[in-house]
């Protein structure tokens, strides 16, 4: 564990970077594992490259005692040791350099380089975590091979792994064993990795596209190895997929995850053995909702993908993290998307988008894809780098189209195999292929920021045109002002007064701030379907009336658009309440009743019908308005969901029955669907949080026989006093409390209880003896759920929500920078909210600048975001 001094950190620019002025030809590593200690020794051959405009040698390093160096195997001591540092002055041209350090992982609560989760242990250097194993050039653009030694007891951790080939094993005295790995493809340090436990192993094998076979396996603690084979018939689905859908070949003969409880993030790529947090490994009908089947889905694929977009081709610098992050967000989108529904998988994402980035974007943190600088880089794993940079891949994707989009990431692979690039190149490539000039373009990169989009229509009856007017504009950010016009590419489609799709998609590609296109052939005054498939990442809003999108929700062809009618109505509908308790809102509750109907007649996607049946959520609300207020966005959406129910409880209840649980249970979208769509109805009937509601979710709690249908019925008591709540709580407790990542959800539906209670509540939660600070899913499952998913008690005027978060970030600083500074999130946006609350964050924010010894991670969240 590092802590800053209060001197002001340094920040890193791009504009700053200068290639390594050492190539490393080899590393061979050597980890002697103690119970007290790790002793590491690094081999590593060190070339000083032609244009080097230094003979310095500066490795990284930190948080390790070195205790022997030699140069050329001869002992050497012409190096200087700073706090993050070693320096050797004029190195030489060539030379090898040996490094004996010790570091000792199990008080390595940081959970950064080397460290212990649950007995077993494990890597993590992405971003840069390696120069807490050994002083090394730690950066992207540094790639080589490596050999790996392992030695520990055998008794205690018989597996000992590491990146490429397994090439010699054996045993030693004493009781302990080794292993040796080589991995043949040069790699940077980020993407190494080590594991070495105790744990049981799941085995599958996998036949390339070339006949290769892959052998697959799955590394669990004992006892979970029954909860992998999604994990394994997901890893052997996104292995397929990417030589179906870009060509792309797995190249060793092995290929390993392991799963761990300690985790940072959700999971990393590091060449060949990926580590993964449990939570998006394990997944068993019994322990496991739909949402987390998909994401296990999601995420083995994300790593996957990683082997070509990530490790085979590398970022040049951490400015460049969106090259690989971006690229494979979209890729696993699509993924995702094709094992399941599209337009359902279009708008989970889309509102995931709205409700975090543009909550980011709308802050004091709003940065580029491409950032600019920056103080500490974990920082920038964010949702602007990875979903904003997702959506920038997509717009390339609809400007070339699938062919000309394949055509040049095929370029792009073929260009940069084995070379560390930019975002710039991975651009050009696009470029290149398709003959299009991708500068204007390029400013998505550089820009922060969610642009606005405006539309109206003019339709000319004697012309038989209509005329679709756009406007776009870019708000200023932190350190960015008066931004350029962006390309922005629109999919419009026209349907006439009955419905009828009278123009089929087209791409119209907006460059400038003002553009008015023209459709001809139009008979009738038509309805525009705009921005088709979110298109494009921004604010849209349109001069369409309520009965035009009352046509939208019912007739359009567009999965997406038809649900996002639904939800502009929606919001439309909440706003008017908002303003004035007694609105006139029956038009929009009537019409909830036709989609409740078509869902009871089965027309359409089932999962499709879930997401129309539900509002938009406050967080999505919220970056809809000007001053948020959440206890008033939940008073107007409740009282909506309360008409909805009292207008059309017999249909929900039809809706319920219609869609009960068949008994076997599946995974298929159908089944799904299906739970999706009951849970809807469930959740609706039960708003009102009377007697008959908590009878209602007891019931559906104890019929179920699956994660999914438990967890809905424990959110549709969270909030109840019920004392059908206690009693259900209480038996999930003792049915799962051998499951770690269900005790997580036990934590997490109780953090987001919209209830009076909640205080005392949270208080005992922190004292459950299952409450564990240093575990980043618990963490997470409490302070994260409370804070991001409790919106009205988390804003309570008392203030006591933020002291909440406060006091952990505070207590988390010191034990995981990273996972503290995560928890700075939901104060970032202090500005926007009412006055009364607006003093109470800036408060709590304050209060933790205040505080002594502040890692860069949180220092730097807090700061910018008071600024
Ligand atoms: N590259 C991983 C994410 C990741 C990033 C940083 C980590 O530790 C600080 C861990 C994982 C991914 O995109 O999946
Ligand atoms: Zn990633």
């Amino acid at each position: 564990m590092e802590i800053e001094s209060n001197v002001t950190p340094k920040t890193i620019y791009l504009k700053d970077y200068t290639p390594a002025p050492y190539r490393v030809g080899h590393v061979n590593l050597s980890f002697t594992l103690f119970e007290d200690k790790t002793i590491v020794k690094s081999e590593v051959q060190y070339i000083k490259t032609a244009d080097a405009t230094s003979g310095d040698l500066v490795l990284n390093g930190q948080d390790q005692v070195v205790t022997a160096v030699e140069m050329d195997g001869i002992r050497f001591d012409g190096y200087t040791i700073t706090a993050h540092e070693m320096t050797i002055k004029d190195a030489g041209e060539k030379f090898t350099l040996t490094i004996t350090s010790e570091i000792d992982p199990a008080s390595n609560t940081a959970l950064e380089g080397l460290y212990k989760s649950q007995g077993s242990y494990c890597t993590q250097c992405e971003a840069e975590g390696f120069r807490r194993i050994t002083y090394f050039q730690d950066r992207p653009d540094v790639l080589s091979t490596f050999s790996v030694r392992i030695e520990a007891d055998k008794h205690k951790y018989p597996v000992l792994l590491s990146n490429g080939n397994l090439v010699d094993t054996g045993d030693l005295a004493h009781g302990r064993h080794f292993t040796a790995w080589n991995d043949p493809f040069p790699k940077p340090c980020y993407l190494f990795a080590l594991v070495a436990g105790n744990l049981v192993r799941i085995e599958d094998s996998f036949q390339t596209m070339s006949g290769r076979q892959v052998a697959l396996h799955i590394y669990v603690r004992a006892g979970d190895e029954q909860q992998c084979d999604h994990a394994m018939q997901s890893l052997k689905k996104a292995m397929k997929w990417d030589e179906e859908k870009y060509g792309r070949e797995y190249q060793l003969d092995l290929f390993n995850i392991v799963a761990v409880s300690d985790f940072n993030m959700g999971a990393m790529e590091n060449t060949s053995l990926n580590i993964f947090n449990t939570k998006l490994v394990l997944a068993h009908q019994e322990t496991a909702t739909d949402t987390d089947f998909d994401s296990v889905e999601a995420v083995i694929g994300h790593e996957y993908f990683h082997n070509w977009t990530g490790n085979r081709v590398t970022c040049r610098d951490w400015f460049q993290l969106s090259l690989k992050e971006g690229l494979t967000v979209f890729r696993d989108q699509e993924f995702s998307a094709d094992m399941s529904s599209r337009a359902v998988k279009r708008i989970d994402d889309v509102d995931q988008l709205r409700r975090l980035q543009f909550s980011e974007d709308a802050s004091p943190l709003a940065h580029a894809v491409q950032p600019d600088n920056f103080i500490e880089i974990s920082n920038f794993y964010t949702t602007t780098v990875y979903e904003k940079g997702a959506e920038l891949i997509r717009m390339q994707h609809t400007l070339l189209g699938q062919e000309t989009y394949r055509k040049a990431a095929d370029l792009y692979f073929e260009r940069y195999d084995g070379h560390a690039v930019t975002c710039n190149d991975f651009v050009q490539c696009m470029a290149d292929a398709s003959g299009r000039d991708m500068s204007q373009f390029f400013l998505w990169y550089k820009q922060a920021g969610t642009p606005t989009l405006k539309a109206s229509g003019q339709y000319n009856a004697a012309q038989q045109q209509y005329t679709l007017s756009l406007t776009q504009s870019q708000p200023d950010t932190a350190g960015q002002a008066d931004k350029k016009p962006l390309h922005i590419p629109v999919a419009v489609g026209l349907l006439d007064a009955l419905g009828n799709e009278t123009h089929a998609t087209q791409i119209l590609e907006m460059t400038a701030r003002e553009q008015s296109f023209t459709f001809d052939h139009v008979p009738s005054r038509p309805v525009p379907s705009i921005l088709r498939g979110f298109s494009a990442p921004v604010k849209l809003t349109t001069d369409l009336s309520d009965d035009d999108l009352r046509l939208l929700q019912l007739k359009d062809t567009d999965g997406f658009n038809k649900w996002e009618s639904g939800q502009t109505l929606a919001l439309r509908n909440i706003e008017r309440v908002m303003a004035d308790a007694t609105a006139d809102i029956s038009q929009f509750v009537d019409d909830f009743g036709i989609i409740i109907e078509q869902a009871i007649a089965g027309v359409g996607d089932k999962a499709l019908l879930a997401r129309a049946l539900t509002l938009p959520t406050i967080a999505v609300i919220a970056q809809t308005q000007t001053v948020i207020d959440p206890a008033a966005i939940d008073q107007a959406r409740t009282h909506i969901l309360k008409s909805i129910k009292r207008a059309h409880k017999d249909a929900l209840a039809r809706l319920y029955d219609d869609n009960a649980n068949t008994g076997t249970f599946s995974v298929s979208p159908a089944a799904m669907g299906r739970r999706a769509l009951q849970n809807v109805a469930l959740e609706l009937l039960t708003v009102t949080n009377g007697k008959g509601c908590a009878a209602r979710a007891k019931a559906h709690y104890d019929g179920a026989n699956n994660m999914t249908d438990r967890v809905a019925a424990l959110a549709c008591l969270s909030d109840s006093t019920q004392p059908e709540r206690e009693l259900v709580f209480a038996d999930f407790y003792e049915r799962f409390k051998a499951y770690q990542l269900v005790v997580d959800k036990w934590f997490t539906l109780q953090a987001m209880a919209n209830r009076p209670a909640i205080f005392d509540d949270f208080a005992k939660l922190r004292q459950h003896h299952e409450f564990n600070i240093k575990n980043p899913n618990r963490v997470r499952s409490l302070y994260s759920a409370f804070a991001l998913n409790n919106p009205v008690q988390f804003h309570h005027p008392s203030g006591q929500g933020y002291a909440i978060l406060r006091d952990a970030i505070i207590e988390l600083n010191a034990i995981n920078p990273q996972i503290a500074s995560r928890l700075v999130t939901p104060l970032r946006e202090w500005k926007r909210y009412t006055p009364v609350l607006q003093t109470q964050m800036q408060d709590a924010l304050q209060a933790i600048m205040n505080t002594p010894n502040l890692s860069n991670d949180v220092f730097e969240l807090v700061s910018k975001s008071l600024k």
